[in-house]
């Protein structure tokens, strides 16, 4: 959303350009036959009893220690809003707005976007803080985009986030997990209503290198399509390699849906190697990512994948725009909504009942080496819960964490013989045997 101004492009040619590029991110398309409206919360549901936190206190009396374990349970941590949420799979709800109030978004949830200005994608509207412009009602938020000129635009809508800053950090922003919403859409040409996230820092560096997850983005002029899109700096579409988009629902697929005047949810699966998109609890499709099967070896593995970073959530309701506004702005529309039931995220719990060390990494393959850099990969550790982190050392000092099985190491030492160790960390913390291998730097 940040540079919509390649999307528009993109949308029409992502399939082919995924086809094409035989690269390390895959994408998966389901096509799936059914287009029944359903609601995956309503699925069966398997309650886990989960533990995230250890705490051990130690009690020390007159004669003796005696230490005794608490363990506080991840579904002892649901947020009382959220309570009411089942859990499915697994996926326990750790923070919600189900808009049960009126007035205003809550301020310890969201931040309001104010402004004009385009964002970067010519859009037309002006952001505000308005109750006209964004409304709980006790049920739904609605964001409402209106005709009016109001600070140098023509239009008014609302964007708002959960992305924290050094005066406000309530904990919303996330790495992995489950992110749904469950949202009516507004109609008309020239509306571009998104649901997405981006990186709550900028570690490999300014859009779109730090990466960009689109869940939902919609533009009323092609109301039977849905995109959801990932960016990164290898796929972007200013290098002419689009985003790496997978297509929610074609034309074909949504002809007895309507996104319009019914309600769906949208969202995505993310994991330390995929994110995979849901419509309607419906897996739609996804992009994973094996650094194994990169394409270019020469860059370090962020440059497909940025994915392993905390991301905040954004919704916002853009008028025009490089996309949304492609076929013009039809003035008869307005106002329009953008109508939200929920926000939900989940967390899934990889620490409880683990009882087994992951295992050892195996097959060391040297991708690449020039000079003192070498692109390192393995094969996958497997774990009875999932695999954290992959620590890397040099020479025995630790070198990096890596989310993925490869890494890129740099300044190597010359005319020397390497020896590199990679050990696999689950969320419990149990790491496997290490493996080793040697980088020889002539
Ligand atoms: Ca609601
Ligand atoms: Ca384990």
């Amino acid at each position: 959303m940040t540079r919509k101004i390649m999307l528009f492009l993109m949308t029409f040619i992502f399939i082919a350009v995924m086809v094409a590029c035989d690269d390390s991110l895959t994408t998966t398309t389901t096509t799936s036959a059914s287009t029944s409206s359903e609601t995956d919360s309503t699925t069966t549901s398997t309650s886990n009893s989960t533990t995230t936190t250890t705490t051990t206190t130690t009690t020390t009396t007159s004669s003796q220690s005696q230490t005794t374990q608490t363990t506080t349970k991840l579904t002892d941590l649901i947020p009382e809003e959220c309570s009411s949420i089942e859990i499915v799979d697994g996926w326990v709800p750790t923070w919600c707005d189900e808009f049960k109030y009126v007035g205003g978004v809550d301020p310890t949830k969201w931040i309001h976007v104010v402004g004009g200005g385009g964002f970067g994608n010519q859009e037309q509207q002006y952001y505000t803080s308005r109750s006209q412009n964004a409304y709980v009602d006790g049920e739904y938020l609605t964001i409402t985009a209106l005709k009016e000129a109001y600070g140098g635009s023509n239009y008014t809508s609302a964007k708002i986030w959960t992305q924290e800053n050094s005066a406000w950090d309530n904990g919303t922003s996330w790495k992995y997990g489950k992110f749904e919403m469950r949202a009516k859409l507004p109609a008309g040409r020239g509306t571009w209503p998104a649901f997405w996230m981006m990186p709550k820092s900028s570690v490999y560096g300014g859009w779109p290198k730090s990466g960009e997850i689109d869940i939902m983005e919609h533009v009323g002029y092609n109301p039977n399509v849905v995109l959801g899109t990932l960016h990164s700096e290898r796929f972007n579409g200013t290098n002419g390699r689009g985003g790496s988009t997978t297509s929610l629902l074609t034309s074909g697929q949504l002809t007895s849906i309507d996104v319009l005047n019914e309600f769906h949810t949208y969202g995505i699966v993310w994991t330390e190697t995929k994110i995979e998109w849901f419509f309607d609890g419906l897996s739609i499709g996804s992009v994973s990512f094996d650094p194994r099967a990169q394409n270019s070896f020469a860059y370090p593995t962020s440059v497909d994948w940025p994915f392993d970073q905390k991301f905040y959530l954004i919704l916002n309701l853009a008028i025009g725009g490089t996309w949304g506004g492609a076929q013009g702005i039809d003035d008869t529309i307005f106002p329009t909504e953008f109508v939200i039931d929920y926000v939900r995220v989940f967390q899934q719990d990889y620490i409880s009942d683990d009882t087994e060390v992951p295992t050892q990494p195996t097959g060391p393959a040297i991708l690449y080496k020039v000079s003192r850099t070498a692109f390192l990969t393995w094969n996958p550790s497997i774990d009875d819960n999932q695999i954290k982190r992959y620590a890397v050392f040099v020479n025995g000092v630790l070198r990096n964490y890596t989310s993925v099985n490869g890494i890129q190491l740099t300044s190597l030492k010359a005319t020397f013989d390497n020896i590199i160790t990679v050990i696999a960390e689950d969320y419990a913390g149990n790491l496997s045997t290490p493996m080793q291998t040697v980088i020889s730097i002539e």
